[in-house]
């Protein structure tokens, strides 16, 4: 056993927070509660299930999806920082999905079992002032996440970007609608970044959307007729909003995403974007929380 693995031990619960090898030989720790059951890998502390008891899962996964240490997972829940989309010279979302964190807490109540990963102190560097991640994934009957960064700088502003990137599992995109957004600016990404208000009461998809929704707290409800439930999106220190289905043809451009599955996701994705960037001031921390909770009807 490895120094790392050895120090891992204490921390593990049997019954209630185990490792096991997961894809692509890739450790991942299986979260145990009264109620529910999650997956979370080290790489990238990318949370890959969530399901309920009598419940199908909550997060959608791509069939197609890599397991490799230098590449991002493609579906559940991908954690983007410090920026948000692509980046000349750099890979898209930020560097910290594909990056090894560690299990540094776990615990258990009666309903609940919780574990916190850490991304190892990141020192100042010319374009990044020096930070720490911690994240802290609780299973009960709902998942709840919390990103906490810290800027552990002394002397610089840490301005970033952060998004829970979350890709929610749907019966049907044709049917599915969105609630929440009614009169919230947005960025078109597929129209060429143009800004827009939101008019729809109920946001339908009929084809591939990407919009960046600024400015806006409020939660976002998912109602899928054909699995008959519906997915409720609440979120604190949160002021951006992203939707995106790739539909058909960004579907079938995605080597890590198949064809068909295009019916079967729809990311809504909770963080500080765009216009909502965030600035840390030197030795302050600031945390994204996210509840998702599942409703059939
Ligand atoms: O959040 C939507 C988005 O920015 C889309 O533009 C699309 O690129 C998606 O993220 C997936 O990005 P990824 O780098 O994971 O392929």
């Amino acid at each position: 056993m490895t120094d790392k693995e050895t120090a891992l031990q204490p921390l593990l619960i049997s019954g209630r927070v185990e490792m096991r090898t997961g894809n692509g030989h890739l450790p991942k720790l299986v979260l145990t509660a009264a109620r529910s059951t999650a997956e979370i890998y080290l790489h990238g502390a990318h949370v890959t299930h969530f399901q309920k008891q009598n419940e199908r899962p909550l997060l959608f996964m791509s069939a197609q999806s890599l397991f490799a240490s230098d590449k991002p997972i493609r579906g559940g829940v991908p954690l983007i920082f410090p920026w948000f989309g692509p980046r000349d010279g750099a890979a898209a979302h930020g560097f910290v999905r594909t990056a090894a964190w560690s299990l540094v807490e776990s615990s258990v109540t009666d309903n609940e079992t919780s574990v916190t990963l850490e991304l190892a102190q990141a020192a100042d560097s010319a374009e990044w002032p020096a930070h720490r991640l911690r994240y802290r994934v609780i299973a009960g009957e709902t998942l709840r996440l919390e990103l906490e960064t810290a800027n552990t700088s002394l002397t610089r502003e840490l301005k970033y970007e952060e998004c829970l990137h979350t890709y929610f599992a749907i019966g049907d995109i044709h049917a599915t609608r969105i609630t929440g957004l009614q009169g919230v600016h947005y960025l078109d990404k597929v129209d060429h970044f143009t800004e827009k208000t939101e008019t729809a009461p109920e946001i339908a998809i009929t084809g591939e959307t990407d919009c960046v929704y600024l400015n806006t707290t409020s939660s976002v409800t998912i109602t899928d007729p054909a699995w008959r439930r519906q997915i409720v999106v609440e979120k604190s220190d949160s002021n951006s909003t992203v939707v995106w289905n790739p539909w058909i043809a960004k579907a079938k451009a995605m080597a890590d995403f198949g064809d068909d599955e295009y019916p079967q996701m729809l990311c809504v994705e909770s963080g500080n974007v765009d216009g909502n960037r965030l600035t840390l001031a030197p030795g302050a921390n600031a945390t994204l929380a996210l509840e998702l909770r599942s409703e059939a009807f």
